[in-house]
């Protein structure tokens, strides 16, 4: 079977990945599966540009088709922080809710936003990039287990329940990696000979 690989390193990723890949007749792997893949310096000054150097860094050491995400939560009041520094805004998972929730103190404005980049690249450069936007506010405590990242404190427009009370297969369905994903894969199936059939 033909097989892509996503170029993450966060396992909470992989497993989205998994779920939002059931239907498809496509193996995943990821960087679990290439131990010695060297780390990506992430310097770009957006969410794409981030995205695009990991899938191309892993097309070109793995040899196959690979996809990456850069992604984060995008806070107005804080004037879009942590944004494409949400996975280094402070070293824990919790100190950086802290962090989010220690800054919004008082503050009215919870507007917030996920934000999800993937980018493919595939025969050594990288084909096409998509964007994916979940809208929704902070709360003021963390609430629900499940998830990953700032799940816990979002909640999104529409909705009572923070992703992380939610079950995985309804943040699946409304989530910016989701709605990212859901434009790849249609690029993908419209342009199936750009993937020389690796995909
Ligand atoms: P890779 O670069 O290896 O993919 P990473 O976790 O470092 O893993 P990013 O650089 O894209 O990934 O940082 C994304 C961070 O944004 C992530 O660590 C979370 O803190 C946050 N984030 C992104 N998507 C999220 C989601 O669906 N739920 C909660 N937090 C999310």
């Amino acid at each position: 079977m033909a097989y892509i690989v996503a170029a993450t390193a966060n396992l909470h990723k992989v497993e989205e990945y998994r779920e939002l890949l059931a239907d498809q007749k496509v193996e995943l792997k990821s960087l679990a599966d290439y131990p010695n893949f060297p780390e990506v310096e992430e310097d770009g000054a957006t969410f794409r540009e981030n995205a695009a150097k990991k899938a191309l860094s892993a097309c070109i050491y793995c040899d196959v088709p690979a996809f990456a995400d850069d992604s984060g939560l995008v806070v107005d009041a804080l004037n879009g922080e942590p944004g494409i520094y949400s996975a280094r805004y402070a070293p824990t998972e919790a100190e950086r809710i802290a962090k989010v929730l220690q800054k919004l103190a008082g503050q009215t404005n919870r507007k917030a936003r996920f934000v999800c980049a993937i980018a493919i690249a595939a025969n050594g450069e990288v084909i096409e990039t998509f964007e994916g936007v979940v809208e929704g506010s902070i709360i003021e405590a963390p609430r629900g287990a499940n998830g990953f990242g700032y799940d816990p404190i979002f909640v999104p427009d529409g909705y009572t329940q923070t992703f992380a009370e939610m079950p995985a297969e309804l943040k699946n369905k409304i989530s910016h990696r989701a709605k990212a994903f859901a434009r790849a894969l249609e690029f993908v199936e419209d342009e199936m000979s750009v993937l020389d059939d690796d995909f």
